[in-house]
């Protein structure tokens, strides 16, 4: 029986918008590029009743995908918020309906959607985990680790996360940096849980390259083509004994139901931003779950805001591989919450205080913050 879910109606007078600049303790570099400061958005729906924050998970560069700071910034202030703030009065899980005519820009939704959620939620006393349906107070916590300098240098900094507890390791791949690499992690360490995430970096000439790293055992090879080539995964996966698992492809339930029906993955990563929110995220969860397709909660360098919403998530029963939902030291000295994630043997704990469970720190926000602006009804 699919759970009814149902927050409290909030009378928006208006969202803030912010831009911010986080500095990151290393740099994390993927097949599409490195970066060094973290450029994020995070979304204050501001009632009489409270606050809610939500956060826009998109990047200063379209390279993951379409969306990035500037589109975000624009669709939000002249499209979107004013289309929600005509309404005022809203409930959660009103917002994907409102937002829906406007095509794409589905961090956004997810951002604003997720604002309005924790400001009926926190009015209500209520945990966002409860909310969404989680049955686990801790989830198990793996790190994502970029391209280093060298195998070497990546067997020494994947040697940290374990040493740290962490109780799974994703590696990036791209093409020159991809067997050599795997296989340097798997010699140095054994058996432990394994997989790769190439973003989108191969093409299906490519299917001998991707073949070798099925002598790694890896649980998966996230992503390994092109966001729209869903016919192409389902060849690959015909022709490679590693699971494939879709990031980039899966951005909705529509195309996650598709996906399912080419043979495209044996694995869903599901991040709320890249599906236009956590409700959507949930439809996926319970889609994968019914089918018997394991799911794993992704990450986008999220804030301690994001964090305690994928802790939530990732709490629920079908995500039974773990995400890339890690301590928040992994990528920040300072976050912007008050009690930031931390690992605890191997786990992060999910948020149990009203709405997403954590208190944002305005100080530490003020200090990161490099746009702001505040559209009102
Ligand atoms: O592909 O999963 C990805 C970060 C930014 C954009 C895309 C991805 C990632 C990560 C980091 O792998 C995951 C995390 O937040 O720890
Ligand atoms: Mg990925």
């Amino acid at each position: 029986m699919p759970i009814t879910r149902e927050s409290a109606p909030v009378t928006v007078d208006g969202f803030e918008l912010r831009v911010l600049h986080l500095p990151l303790v290393s740099p994390f570099t993927t097949s599409f590029g490195t970066e060094s400061v973290r450029e994020v958005m995070v979304v204050r729906a501001l009632t009489a009743d409270g606050d809610g924050w939500g956060e826009i998970v998109t990047q200063a560069a379209p390279l993951y995908s379409s969306e990035y700071t500037e589109s975000a910034w624009d669709v939000a202030t002249r499209w979107l918020i004013p289309s929600l703030l005509e309404r005022r009065t809203i409930a959660g899980e009103q917002v994907g309906g409102i937002l829906e005519p406007f095509k794409g820009h589905r961090m956004v939704k997810a951002g604003l959607e997720l604002a309005v959620l924790d400001a009926g939620l926190r009015a209500e006393g209520r945990s966002f985990a409860e909310y969404l349906g989680a049955e686990r107070d801790r989830v198990p916590s793996g790190v994502s680790v970029g391209i280093q300098e060298s195998p070497a240098a990546l067997v020494e900094t994947v040697a940290g996360y374990l040493e740290q507890g962490y109780v799974r390791i994703k590696i990036k791949i791209k093409p020159g940096r991809d067997v050599a690499d795997t296989a340097a992690v798997r010699e140095a360490f054994g058996t432990i849980p394994l997989q790769v995430d190439a973003n989108s970096a191969y093409t299906l000439a490519d299917i001998e390259m991707l073949a070798e790293l099925d002598a790694f055992d890896l649980l998966l090879i996230e992503q390994p083509l092109q966001e729209d080539d869903i016919v192409d995964h389902a060849t690959l996966a015909g022709r490679v004994r590693t699971p494939i698992c879709l990031d980039e492809s899966i951005v909705s339930h529509k195309a996650t139901l598709d996906a399912l029906a080419l043979g495209a993955a044996s694995i869903i990563n599901i991040k709320a931003g890249r599906v236009g929110g956590y409700l959507e995220a949930v439809r996926i969860h319970d889609t994968c779950r019914a089918a018997g397709i394991p799911v794993w909660c992704g990450g986008m360098l999220e804030t301690g805001i994001g964090r305690a919403a994928n802790a939530a998530l990732a709490a629920l029963p079908g995500f039974t591989l773990p995400g890339d939902i890690s301590a928040s030291d992994r990528f920040y000295t300072q976050d912007i919450v008050t009690e930031p994630a931390v690992l605890e043997d191997g786990h992060v704990r999910v948020p149990t205080g009203p709405g997403l469970g954590v208190e944002v720190d305005l100080a530490a926000l003020g200090a990161v913050t490099v746009a702001r602006e505040v559209v009102r009804a």
